[in-house]
């Protein structure tokens, strides 16, 4: 088995999913062999993304694989509490990603290719071009999946025009349509109806730090926001167990709406009023509407961090 493993975050999506395989296509026709690996479940959106360019899911994370790994490659994100576990016990060589950068270090040297775009798909095209390795038809597919999952169709403000520019270059080669296709991988990944309470508030969550303070920040995309808000009681009691349980400052539980592009939040962990002030709302029962915010990377996030530290 291979001694370098190449991993996307905790709660991967579409971009960690694919990124690290696509990364893995890349260095095994660099001539070095390098295993994708995953760290949680698939969502219903990568899913859609795998079949439809038919390419094998990245294998789970086990004991074994920890244990033979030497080399660790990181796509998609850097923060070690989003990574895989003991992260300390790797030699961690590249890092390919497009967030902040925070609780990082390494020993040695490393690669390390960080880009305020929108997505890490949007990088690797960059590296495929720039070392001249031809983009095949499956991973176009994927890293034009990618892009379209982590700009929303190309509304979110974390899109730039370079992420359009990748899209479109990736859409002819994957042979699809971007906005038919990308519309279909949203809609199976809205697909909530099957998600128990506690998958629905963990399944993309993600935490922070700020100062001594946890944050975390969980987000679901649907195209029906009132019937999730049926479950409104039962997700906040689920919220409030993990909140103690974590010891947590805040949950704030973000539903996007992919259609009108907004989102609802729940808060739990009581700090109302930081949020109001955060986001400049009202929240009623917990729960206020933010007016074309969709991007817990570029709106949600750092406006909390400010008001937390
Ligand atoms: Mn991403």
């Amino acid at each position: 088995m291979s001694k370098i493993i190449v991993t996307g975050h905790r709660n991967p999506d579409t971009d960690s999913i694919t990124s690290a395989i696509v990364y893995s296509y890349f260095k095994k026709q660099r001539g070095i062999d390098v295993l994708p690996i995953r760290l949680g479940e698939m969502n219903k959106e990568t899913e859609h993304a795998l079949s439809y360019f038919n390419v094998d899911a990245p294998v789970l994370v086990d004991d074994n694989i920890v244990e033979k790994a030497e080399e660790l490659i990181l796509v998609d994100h850097n923060e070690r509490q989003q990574s895989i576990e003991h992260i300390e016990k790797f030699k961690i060589t590249e890092v390919i990603d497009h967030h902040r950068i925070a609780n990082f270090e390494t020993i040695d040297p490393l690669y390390y290719r960080a880009e305020p775009v929108g997505c890490t798909a949007t990088i690797l095209l960059k590296l495929f071009k720039e070392y001249n390795v031809e983009v095949p038809k499956q991973m176009a597919g994927l890293m034009l999946s990618a892009i379209i999952s982590d700009s929303l169709l190309f509304k979110s403000p974390t899109c730039t025009d370079e992420d359009i520019q990748a899209a479109e270059e990736l859409s002819k080669i994957a042979g699809v349509d971007a906005n038919v296709y990308g519309l279909d991988m949203l809609k199976a990944g809205a697909d909530l109806t099957d998600k128990s309470i506690n998958e629905l508030v963990t399944m993309d969550a993600k935490e922070f730090e700020v100062g001594e303070h946890k944050l975390e920040i969980a987000q679901v995309n649907t195209v029906d926001v009132d019937g999730l808000l049926e479950q409104k009681q039962a997700i906040e009691e689920r919220l409030d167990v993990i909140v103690k349980d974590k010891g947590l400052k805040l949950f704030l539980f973000v539903i996007t709406d992919i259609l009108n592009n907004d989102s609802t939040i729940l808060v739990a962990g009581g700090e109302d009023e930081k949020v109001e002030r955060a986001f400049d709302v009202k929240i009623e029962n917990h729960t206020a509407l933010l007016k074309g915010v969709v991007s817990r990377k570029k709106q949600i996030a750092p406006v909390l961090m400010r008001q937390f530290s």
